[in-house]
């Protein structure tokens, strides 16, 4: 299992270190030299029960990051050669701290490889001081009064032919660029979204330029530029999110990312997309990297906050049958039902994370080949499709799920120390940036109505790139197609829930459209009729879309003959449970279709499937668990000796036992009681 979760094939066995991860991955190289280089190295050290200030938070993260930058733990080449070894190291810091994290990966990911695949070979060597940290990177495209309409950001890039430049300009404060990472304190260059004006005072949109913001040699703020720090956030607080006012500030013609635009040196706009469809596609794929990855990050949020849940669970005894002493919380139904679930979301989700995020680097790839086909912008928009709706189902589960572990581990889930508070605060975001997860459902529903609108108006084929949509030429078929087990038994098979989800897909599609037409018939504008269909209709239809998507890898990676023997017994179960239950959020829909008595049954199923995986789960999590110092929770410490663990911990803190420094206010001058109180 360790295996599947690392990726690349079945490689040799190696030292079991629980029952599933007899399979061992050459991956795990990385990872176990990440984690040991950071125990290793004091800098790195954790520091039990204080609470440090902000700006040493700060000035920690930083230099914490400087230290990441020395240890450059993968070459670009080794990342070149292995896409799959940059998602591992993203997970491995980011099990760590996320925000520390983030802070690296915002530079020499979101700025650095965003300037590489939209730029060209002249922006190369901002991608080179960005790896050598003579530069600091931000990506800055929100604007204080807009976000998730990002057509309608107002920062202006207007070309001046006479110098050859274009000048970046904010018309007043609301359109400061706004909560971009990095921006606050560190960054010496951010990727600018603005609206690109030719001097013929044409809006061409939005482009993407790169703008100097401080003096690398000072940190000071260039001239024109007024940029500063948000203040404290609910969680990150290790990175500083900041703003930047720009006033005519000047910038050469090259600093453009020119590669879906550009503007001639006489500035005339030229772009190498005559099917302006295609630009958009092929765009619109680019920006589709940071949600791919958001939605395995949230999964390894999860997972260690599931590691803490289910160790805690497997250890802590509570109540019992009379007379035959406690019994692990881990035992009661109403525990598996509420945890289980989540850890088979786990394993769905992780599998499906790296899929996509390998349809993305195939996409990439595409893209720096310079391929303009059809088939590479038609992927473009199937990419964005995906990501718009796996980003929410990711970053939602993990938050749902965080909280139920916090929940699930009682009061001690709330002290600071097991760290499911920082878990919960540091992953809530993911739900927002990069896009609000309600808005961007509304471009995956978009997306699968346009296919459905080809299909019956022009009686075209459903077929794309990466296969995500193909069952739906069967529209008509699976409609009429009925749920047919009878046993609770036969429910317990993963196919189950792929063909109810097949169906539920079709019949929101349906519905969706239906509704869609009946307001248009009712005289309301294309604005108006879609503020009316999301909720129960195009929201619910793009949510069924991605689990569908989700649970049909995870099913065809159980079913298939590559997959140890060993290891599909456990992993058609939790393939089963996650199907069933994903399904079960959508009973009041599939009511309309297959009636009541299925129901019961996927509610029977699902109780069973915990009960049956209670006694892997503590294997389970062992797997995805990173090592003690990492997770960081005296709760989930492998050893399972958790009130020793909390006890020591907690008697580390600062001045545990010593009175306040306040202690002679409460000795002395006692109060009048009441002498304050205000006649009434
Ligand atoms: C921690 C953090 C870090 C960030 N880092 C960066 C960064 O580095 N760079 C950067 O550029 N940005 C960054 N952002 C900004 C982020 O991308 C935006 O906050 C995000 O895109 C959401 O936009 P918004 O805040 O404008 O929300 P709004 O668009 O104002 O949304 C507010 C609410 O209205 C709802 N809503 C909006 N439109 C619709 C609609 N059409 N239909 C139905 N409901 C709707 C939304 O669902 C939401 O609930 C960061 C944000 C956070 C929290
Ligand atoms: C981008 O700019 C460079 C240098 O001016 C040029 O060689 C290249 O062709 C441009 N790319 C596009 C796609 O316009
Ligand atoms: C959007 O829908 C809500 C709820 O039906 C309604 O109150 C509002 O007027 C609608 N807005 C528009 C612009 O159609
Ligand atoms: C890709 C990305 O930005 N993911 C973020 C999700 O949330 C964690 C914190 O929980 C951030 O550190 C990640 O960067």
């Amino acid at each position: 299992i360790k295996c599947m979760l690392g990726g690349g094939g079945w490689p040799v066995p190696c030292q079991p270190f629980s029952t599933y991860s007899v399979y061992y991955t050459f991956f795990s190289t990385l990872q176990q030299h990440v984690f040991t280089t950071l125990e290793n190295d004091p800098l790195f050290a954790r520091q039990p029960g204080e609470d440090i200030p902000i700006e040493k938070k700060r000035e920690l993260t930083f230099l914490r990051v400087k230290q990441l930058f020395r240890y450059n733990f993968l070459t670009e080449e080794e990342a070149m050669a292995n896409p799959w070894k940059s998602i591992i190291l993203t997970d491995c810091l980011g099990m760590y701290d996320l925000g520390m994290s983030a802070k690296y990966f915002l530079s020499i990911g979101m700025f650095g490889r965003t300037v590489a695949s939209s730029g060209s070979s002249q922006h190369n060597k901002y991608v080179e001081n960005t790896n050598d940290m003579t530069f600091f990177g931000c990506f800055a495209l929100t604007e204080l009064s807009h976000g998730s309409n990002s057509r309608a950001m107002r920062t202006t890039a207007t070309y001046d032919p006479s110098t050859q430049e274009f000048v970046i300009h904010s018309p007043d404060f609301e359109a400061a660029k706004f909560w971009v990472g990095n921006l606050g304190k560190t960054a010496t260059h951010a990727i600018v979204y603005a609206q690109l004006y030719t001097p013929d005072k044409v809006c061409h949109g939005l482009h993407s330029f790169v703008v100097p913001v401080r003096d690398p040699k000072t940190l000071l703020s260039l001239p024109g530029v007024l940029v500063g720090d948000m203040g404290k956030k609910l969680g990150q607080n290790g990175l500083e999110n900041g703003f930047a006012l720009f006033h005519n500030v000047r910038i050469p013609r090259e600093n453009l990312l020119n590669r879906t635009g550009d503007v001639t040196p006489e500035g005339r706009y030229i772009t190498p997309f005559k099917d302006s469809n295609k630009r958009f596609g092929a765009s619109l794929g680019a920006l589709s990297g940071g949600r791919v990855s958001i939605t395995r990050i949230a999964v390894v949020n999860l997972k260690l906050a599931m590691t803490v849940a289910i160790r805690f669970s497997a250890t802590r005894r509570q109540f019992g049958p009379t007379g035959k002493g406690e019994i692990p919380v881990l035992e009661y139904q109403l525990q598996q039902w509420r945890l289980i679930p989540y850890l088979a979301a786990i394993y769905a989700l992780d599998h499906f994370a790296k899929s996509i995020f390998m349809n993305f680097v195939e996409f990439q790839i595409g893209q720096m080949m310079g391929d303009k086909s059809d088939r590479q912008a038609e992927m473009g928009r199937e990419i964005h499709a995906i990501g718009c709706a796996s980003k929410p189902l990711g970053s939602w589960t993990a938050q749902r799920g965080i909280q139920e572990c916090r929940e699930a581990c009682g009061g001690h889930g709330y002290l600071a120390m097991n760290r499911l508070g920082d878990l919960r605060d540091d992953n809530d975001p993911n739900c927002t940036y990069e896009g609000d997860n309600n808005v961007l459902l509304q471009q995956t529903s978009n997306y699968l109505l346009s296919w459905f609108h080809a299909k019956h108006i022009k009686g075209s084929r459903i077929e794309s790139p990466l296969h995500t949509v193909d069952f739906l030429d069967d529209y008509q078929k699976i409609l009429e197609s009925r749920f047919t087990p009878t046993t609770m038994e036969q429910c317990m098979d993963s196919a189950v829930p792929v063909a109810a989800y097949k169906w539920l897909v079709c019949f929101l599609l349906g519905e969706s459209q239906k509704r869609l037409e009946q307001q248009r018939a009712l005289g309301k504008g294309d604005f108006e009729a879609h503020n009316n269909s999301q909720v129960y209709y195009c929201r619910s239809l793009a949510i069924a879309y991605i689990e569908h998507d989700c649970l049909q890898k995870f099913h065809d990676l159980t079913t298939d003959q590559d997959t140890p023997a060993g290891l599909r017994p456990v992993l058609s179960k939790l393939c089963a449970l996650y199907g069933l239950w994903s399904l079960s959020n959508h009973m009041v829909t599939l009511y309309q279709g297959i009636g009541r008595k299925p129901a019961e049954l996927v509610q029977m199923a699902i109780l069973t499937l915990c009960s049956q995986l209670k006694d892997d789960a503590v294997a389970l999590v062992d797997v995805i668990a990173p090592p003690d110092f990492i997770l960081n929770s005296p709760i989930g410490n492998t050893d399972g000796q958790l009130y020793k663990n909390m006890w020591s911990t907690m008697m580390q803190g600062n001045k545990v036992l010593e009175r306040p420094s306040w202690w002679k206010e409460f000795c002395s001058d006692k109060p009048v009681v009441g002498s304050l109180r205000p006649k009434l």
